[in-house]
């Protein structure tokens, strides 16, 4: 196929202004009526050739301006109609069309969710419900009709306002009419039509207009609704204050259904979601689910200025809205909760999920310059990576330039779809910056790597800081050029205060953030008074790997001084690493796994430390897993070795630690009534770190204790908590209680996504055919995107030592699995394969069989674009 090319960006002959849909629904004939208004837009136009774009739609009837068009005017195929000599002036064509939603099992464009009608639109979908100028910097007005049978979905809705609704005189059917004054693309459009359950509320914005607010989910989960109302209203209002930015409908509505390919999506004054993130009540939702309604509800509404009133003007240009937009959440986020335990979490993320990515095969810059299926680029890449591009801006600009260079791209680019160039010119233009260098963390894939080295001379009071970037070659990139990489830092003095220093020499320093902008740079710090311990890449300052020599002991003094929190507890992870690592070898080698004191002392004193926030101390307790250990490694590895070396540092550091895990497990033990809030989640999250790591020990009294918290918790944190302890132990009581789980949440299907999680997760011979038999068991659907990620998702993407079995039969599931999910669901086939994608980096009996498994799937014949461009790209 032939792919697309950034530079090849042409703006359409054509664009239209206003659109008129008009939806008769039905199960599996629902028909189409899409009034465009058309004029000429570039010189191409000319030619008089006008070619919209399709996909699997059926062409019932075709008029311009009113009347209907001669066969030999026009060739309609499934994927495109192209008409021939149009006007050359303004013209409306009015298109029928006829979908099948029922038959819709891809959910991209209008199908159907349980006995609702819903849409996705992003990226490509619109083109699935009529012929159209399916790109985003087509911008019109689009006004919809919606006539469906009133029994069947009293409920329906679309972008914008609400205008009329009634009642079809003489029939079953009701219709309802909706306006949306904001020029929009195509992919921002929404229709839900359905029988569902509502809660409402309202919200006053900063210039005093009332928003109606609504929720619509299935009947009788209302009550599951209403965390993420609170959401949604401190997330208006939150964009108010610390952006300036306010709600412009008068209606917002969220839709939550459960047959969603993505997490949520931002349609114009019409979100739909996937249900995991709405509903959340105590019993069945846990302290992280919490967290991620807020987030992922605060993502979708934030999206409405930045990717609906701003837009992309192509799809290489994602990362304008969505990682701008993944930054905003994770600010209201560390607003509303803990800004260092929350940037703690987005780092572990980010290095869990986009470190691996730029690492591998699927390497791509932020913005990605050529695409087969732009489907595959919703990628940690463009989110993550993408967000903290927009966090360096930050931290190069300082708070208040960043903010007037944010103001001057909502002043100048409203209304508009734009591109990355824009965005950086509204910072440069607010603030006289040059940001060409900076520009490059768009263009250059691959992690970029600091090597560090310090000295420090106690006769001149100098302290020198040699600090050296490079960036590995990614797919297309061989050599890179220097970054403007901003490293935060602090010289740790001996009391744990930072030092004061007279002068600078060397590269630029402003405050307390170095500019490394070239190859390698020499930092010389006069009036130094002692010998500093240098705290570099303060709060993850930048998407880089830091590499510095630093003893153990020096390490052990960062975790229990550093003014940075972060550091505190990169300093604490970099130990357990090293540990990790050193275990690893020794397991292979045979050697008996060494002890790790100095480790153990830094963990028993965060524990202790009282001053530490709980949430933080939980951070600090997890050790990185076992897929960190792999990407750390890099080559030949050997999954079972590290998830053994693991096992052993755990069970050190529990022994090391003593009777005063139990101890402190019991003092922190549940208080009166739940509340989602951070700082009881936090409580919740050190105590359950303990619990896991007194499961480690395997001892009676653990497994006593956590089998207790399992069956008297009351809320699902602590539950689930305590069963994923013993059930990621591999431990004998796992069945038990898993069976008990199951029982008790049988009619729930998102509690038992968490259960398909745990038992596919089990580091266990046994865990794949488990998997396997689950698979036909009544609680689980092929058809629903939420059940198969929950099993499928978590045995490939988190269980390394059984998805990476050494007889490769791990990697043969995967690909049966796959083959067969890509001809109903090529978006979440494709997104399943991407656990191949560190397959060169497995010693090479699994190497061979991985690659045995990735070539069987691309031989496979009428592979979707989506599956045949990951299994291409991972084997090249
Ligand atoms: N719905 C997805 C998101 O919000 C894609 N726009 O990130
Ligand atoms: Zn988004």
């Amino acid at each position: 196929t032939v792919p697309f090319r950034l530079e090849d960006y042409r703006p359409p002959a054509f664009t239209i202004d206003r659109v008129h849909l008009d939806f008769a629904l039905s199960p599996s004939a629902t028909r189409v009526v899409a009034t465009l208004s058309l004029r000429p837009n570039t010189e191409e136009a000319q030619n008089g050739t006008l070619e919209l774009v399709g996909d699997e739609i059926v062409l019932k009837g075709l008029m311009l301006n009113g009347i209907p068009l001669d066969a030999g005017r026009y060739e309609a195929l499934p994927a495109s109609l192209v008409i021939r000599d149009v006007p050359l002036a303004p013209f409306t064509l009015t298109i029928e069309t006829e979908i099948d939603p029922a038959a819709n099992t891809k959910l991209m464009g209008l199908y159907r969710s349980g006995s609702a009608y819903c849409t996705q639109c992003e990226a490509e979908g619109f083109r699935r419900i009529t012929y159209f100028l399916d790109r985003p910097d087509v911008l019109a007005v689009y006004t919809t009709r919606i006539e469906a049978r009133r029994s069947e979905a009293p409920v329906l809705l679309a972008n914008g306002n609400p205008v009329e609704s009634g009642d079809v005189a003489g029939t079953d059917r009701h219709y309802a009419i909706w306006h949306d004054p904001f020029p929009k693309p195509s992919y921002l459009f929404a229709l839900v039509a359905g029988d569902l359950g509502l809660v409402s509320d309202s919200f006053t914005t900063m210039s005093g207009r009332r928003v109606d607010l609504r929720i619509y989910c299935e009947h009788g989960k209302e009550g599951r609704c209403r965390y993420a109302m609170e959401a949604l209203k401190r997330s208006m209002r939150w964009d108010e204050t610390a952006f300036g930015r306010e709600y412009d409908l008068d209606i917002f509505v969220i839709v939550a259904v459960s047959d969603f390919n993505m997490g949520a999506m931002e349609n114009k004054g019409l979100n739909i979601f996937n249900d995991k993130y709405v509903l959340a009540d105590p019993d069945t939702a846990t302290d992280v689910d919490y967290a991620n309604v807020e987030g992922v509800i605060a993502h979708e509404y934030f999206h409405n200025w930045t990717g609906n009133r701003i837009t992309c003007r192509d799809w290489f240009q994602l990362c304008l809205k969505e990682g701008l937009t993944v930054f905003r959440d994770q600010e209201f986020s560390s607003d509303m909760r803990s800004r260092p335990v929350k940037r703690i979490a987005d780092v572990r993320t980010l290095q869990a999920r986009q470190f691996p990515e730029d690492g591998g095969p699927l390497a791509h810059p932020v913005r990605p310059e050529i695409y087969h299926e732009i489907s595959n680029f919703y990628t940690p890449t463009v989110y993550e990576k993408g967000a903290e591009v927009v966090r360096m801006l930050e931290t190069i600009l300082g708070a208040d330039d960043f903010r007037k260079g944010m103001d001057l791209y909502f002043e100048r680019h409203d209304g508009e779809a734009a591109t990355v160039e824009d965005f950086l010119a509204c910072f440069a233009d607010a603030t006289g910056r040059d940001l060409s260098q900076f520009a490059l963390w768009y263009a250059q894939a691959g992690t970029p790597q600091i090597v560090a080295r310090g000295h420090y001379d106690g006769d001149a009071k100098t302290f020198s800081l040699t600090l050296a970037q490079s960036t590995p070659p990614t797919p297309g990139q061989p050599t890179k050029q220097p970054m403007h990489i901003p490293v935060r830092f602090g010289l740790i003095g001996p009391n744990g205060e930072d030092l004061a220093f007279s002068s600078v020499e060397g590269a630029a320093v402003e405050g307390d953030v170095i500019h490394l902008t070239e190859t390698a740079e020499t930092i010389v710090f006069r009036g130094v008074a002692s010998r500093p311990i240098p705290s570099l890449l303060r709060n993850f300052s930048a998407p880089v790997r830091l590499a510095i020599d630093m003893s153990a002991d020096d390490l052990l003094f960062q975790v229990r001084a550093d003014a940075d929190p972060f550091n505190r507890w990169q300093a604490a992870q970099t130990l357990a690493m090293r540990a990790l690592i050193a275990g690893t070898a020794d397991v292979l080698t045979g050697r008996p796994v060494a002890a790790q004191p100095t480790l153990a002392t830094g963990l028993a004193e965060v524990l202790d430390n009282e001053e530490l926030e709980p949430a933080f101390r939980a951070q600090v307790l997890q050790i990185p897993s076992e897929a960190d250990v792999a990407r750390e490694i890099g080559q030949n590895v050997d999954p079972d070795a590290i998830a053994l070396s693991r096992r052993q540092l755990r069970l050190a550091l529990a022994r090391a630690l003593g009777p005063s895990l139990m101890r402190r497990y019991q003092a922190l033990g549940v208080k009166a009534a739940y509340s989602p809030d951070a700082a009881d989640a936090g409580r919740r999250a050190l105590r359950n770190a303990l619990l896991d790591l007194l499961v480690a020990t395997g001892e009676d009294e653990a497994i006593a204790a956590t089998t207790r918290q399992f069956h008297d918790a009351d809320n699902m944190t602590d539950r689930l908590a305590a069963l994923a302890s013993v059930s990621s132990a591999a431990l004998p009581q796992r069945r038990e209680l898993l069976d008990a789980f199951h029982e008790r949440y049988r009619n729930d299907p998102l509690v038992l996504d968490k259960w398909l999680t745990l038992e596919a997760t089990v580091p266990a011979a046994e865990t794949l055919d488990r998997v396997k038999a689950l698979l036909s068991q009544p609680g689980f659907a092929h058809s629903n995107p939420n059940r198969v990620r929950a099993l499928v998702g978590g045995f490939s993407a988190a269980n390394p030592t059984q998805f990476n079995r050494a007889d490769g039969a791990g990697f043969d599931f995967l690909a049966d699995f796959v083959l067969d999910l890509d001809r109903r669901n090529p978006q979440t086939a494709a997104r399943l394969l991407v656990a191949f994608r560190s397959w060169r980096a497995l010693e090479p009996g699994r190497r061979t069989r991985a690659e045995h498994a990735l070539r069987r799937i691309a031989a496979a014949e009428r592979l979707s674009s989506d599956t045949l461009d990951i299994v291409t790209r991972t084997l090249a």
